[in-house]
């Protein structure tokens, strides 16, 4: 998962654009970048770490112009060099630069095409450059001297055609202005607002409206799945349908634990849909075990808190804070000759005995991916003097990986992969296990919202997966790519790729 910013404003925007990455700044927390435009210059800093790390007094000064766009990534396999930071730069046409959310299912095919038949070089591993080149590729095609959003829409019409996946992107023309777009799913959110100053409006285009909140921009709405928006440097919006086959459906983990409780997305205000995620539980435990015998229910931190706020409500239980999070957990340090250990949650969260000691408690979790951590949890609990735990998961069970961009372990690593319930609850250690059914997880993100969405991409409980090009041989080609990856060939080839365009020093 990755987040996105472009804005165009009256003003320098690298300041604005450096607070949208902060609020964005839980969409990925493994690389940050930001490029502005002004004249006909186009000016880059991106490096790895958080945003308070990577951007310095000394970089910011140099992020000039009133237009610019901002990325923040997370962790995906095999994609931690620093070389495949967003957002990336292609000088022909006109010098464009642009960041992406999600991940395209058929970057293999299109880096072929893009080499053998539109003659351009792709320099990184990474999908993003691909997107651009192919983008770049069809406004040049067009053959304007200076873009129109005509051209650009035509463009963004046959990259639509070309690419498989889910993205949400944003890029910015050197000296034109910003161009934003979603794939014709809608699978990664992106939303735009607008400001007004004495100059005229200003507009933003965020992954999440939280970011047009702490900005002081008003929500105009969602872009529409296959449909792009330009912002001209003047301050002119332009909007088209660039999809003839644009079908909402966005991705339900957004709402499960991804977002911001405070974003609205597609209509759909997360945290609402997140305490009826909750009652949904409830309901469900009520029908399994109308005689249950939980004293308390407890969270953990931090996304479960509003679905075990309203589970406990709806079974007229009380709500406790049973584990503290420490929120200011370090980063590793490996030194020379040691070896990588993993980290115990115990240095994450730390149980307050008192909420345990001799009760039946029942933990929240928003979901259960590898299961690691919440037999960890479990343990904790039991530590802590809890006579019972039980665990509830806010998801269903988590089976099939994610393609769209959220970076999930190969299926044999879930640990609900080829298990029922009753095994898991085992395996992780539960008393007993209370998943979330998908039908009311569908229901608890529609019911009450005013989203256009009938559908969701729900492909990591169902293995279906909505764009239709995902069968045995891509994930066959995955495990191959990342087997390569751990062998250690992507990373000669990571060190040998010139960070090209990265102009500030770290
Ligand atoms: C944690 C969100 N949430 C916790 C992410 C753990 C699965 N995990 C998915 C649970 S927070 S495991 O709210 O952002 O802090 O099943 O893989 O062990």
């Amino acid at each position: 998962m990755c987040g996105i910013v472009g804005i165009v404003g009256k003003s320098h925007v690298n300041q604005a654009i450096y607070d949208a990455l902060t609020v964005l700044q839980h969409r990925g927390q493994d690389a940050a970048g930001i490029v502005t435009s002004y004249e006909d210059k186009l000016y880059l800093r991106k490096d790895n770490g958080l945003v308070s790390d990577v951007f310095r007094t000394r970089h910011m000064q140099r992020l000039v112009g009133n237009m610019g766009i901002g990325h923040v990534r997370y962790p995906t396999a095999g994609s931690s060099s620093s070389a495949e930071a967003q957002p990336f730069y292609v000088n022909s046409p006109y010098g464009i630069t642009l960041a992406h959310n999600g991940n395209l299912t058929n970057t293999e095919q299109l880096a072929k095409d893009i080499y053998r038949e539109d003659l351009r070089h792709i320099n990184t591993t990474s999908d993003s450059e691909v997107l651009l080149n192919v983008f770049a590729h069809e406004l040049q095609e067009q053959k304007q001297l200076i873009p129109t959003p005509e051209a650009i829409f035509t463009a963004v019409t046959n990259v639509h055609e070309r690419a498989r996946g889910g993205y949400a992107v944003v890029a910015l023309i050197s000296g034109y202005g910003l161009v934003a777009f979603r794939d014709p799913h809608g699978i990664r959110p992106v939303v735009f607002g607008r400001r007004e100053t004495d100059n005229g409006p200003e507009f933003m285009v965020a992954s999440e409206s939280v970011a047009l909140d702490a900005l002081g921009f008003k929500l105009e709405r969602d872009i529409a799945p296959g449909e792009a928006i330009v912002i001209t440097e003047k301050g002119e919006l332009f909007t088209h349908q660039c999809s003839a086959n644009s079908k909402l459906a966005p991705c339900i983990f957004e709402y499960v634990y991804f977002a911001r409780p405070d974003s609205v997305m597609d209509g759909i205000a997360v945290y609402k849909a997140r305490l009826r995620m909750g009652e949904k539980l409830a309901d469900k435990i009520k029908r399994e075990r109308p005689d249950h015998d939980i004293d308390v229910v407890i969270p953990i931190p931090d996304t479960s808190r509003s679905s075990a706020l309203e589970l406990a409500n709806q079974l007229g239980v009380k709500y406790r804070e049973g584990f503290i999070k420490n929120r200011y957990i370090g980063r590793t340090f490996i030194m020379p000759g040691q070896h990588l250990r993993k980290k115990s949650v115990k240095q994450k969260l730390n149980a307050l005995d008192l909420e345990f000691r001799g009760k039946n408690v029942l933990l929240v979790d928003d979901s259960i991916v590898r299961g690691t951590t919440c037999e960890q949890i479990i343990e904790m609990a039991r530590e802590a003097g809890a006579n019972k735990v039980y665990f509830a998961s806010a998801a269903p069970a988590v089976r099939y990986p994610n393609v769209y961009g959220i970076d999930m372990p190969a299926k044999e690593e879930f640990i609900a992969h080829n298990r029922t319930t009753e095994e898991i609850a085992a395996e992780i250690g539960a008393d007993w296990l209370i998943y979330q059914e998908l039908d009311d997880l569908i229901d608890a993100c529609l019911t009450g919202s005013k989203s256009e969405a009938t559908l969701f991409d729900c492909s990591v409980f169902t293995g279906e997966y909505v764009t239709g090009d995902i069968d045995d041989a891509y994930f066959a080609r995955l495990s191959a790519a990342r087997n390569d990856a751990s062998k250690g060939k992507r990373a000669a080839v990571e060190n040998v790729a010139i960070d090209l365009h990265n102009e500030s020093e770290s």
